[in-house]
């Protein structure tokens, strides 16, 4: 059974291009509660721990430079078949090719500077929104 509960990371693209407002908005909107939020940021290390399963895809470096090259906001949201309506919110991995509306087709640049992370699994989701927040923190 789809799960309640989904994790998103705001990229630092997006936080530096001014977009945390109209994101948070967009998400709440589209019917999300926000069960934990931190603005914070990546190191190298905490990165390259985050993106672990991606560390054999030739963008790894890449990933992992940008991630940590500025803040972020994660968070742990909240609504029925989370994880799948969240995806759908987002858009396509390539902004050039993300449904009009989405937030990425809104907000993202470039494949990889693409402005908002969503987890792909139920079981994923729970793995990273504890990498971020201990349970005393998600209300
Ligand atoms: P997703 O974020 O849509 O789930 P993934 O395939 O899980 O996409 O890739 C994780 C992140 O790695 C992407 O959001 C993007 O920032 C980056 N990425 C994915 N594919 C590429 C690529 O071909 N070139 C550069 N960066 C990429
Ligand atoms: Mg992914």
């Amino acid at each position: 059974m789809a799960g309640k509960l989904t994790f998103t990371m705001i990229k630092p693209d997006a936080v530096e291009n001014n977009h945390i407002g109209a994101i948070l908005q967009k998400i709440n909107e589209a019917g999300f509660r926000i069960k934990a939020m931190k603005y914070t940021r990546l190191t190298k290390e905490t990165a390259g721990q985050f993106y672990a399963i991606h560390s054999e895809r030739g963008f790894f470096n890449d990933l992992v430079t940008f991630m940590s090259s500025g803040p972020i906001v994660a968070a742990i949201l909240e609504k029925d078949n989370a994880v799948a309506d969240f995806r759908e919110l987002i858009g396509a991995t390539d902004p050039t090719k993300a449904a009009p509306g989405t937030i990425r087709a809104m907000f993202a640049k470039s494949i990889d500077a693409n402005a908002m992370h969503g987890s792909d699994s139920d079981e994923n989701a729970e793995i990273e929104g504890n990498f971020f927040f201990s349970k005393l923190e998600q209300f």
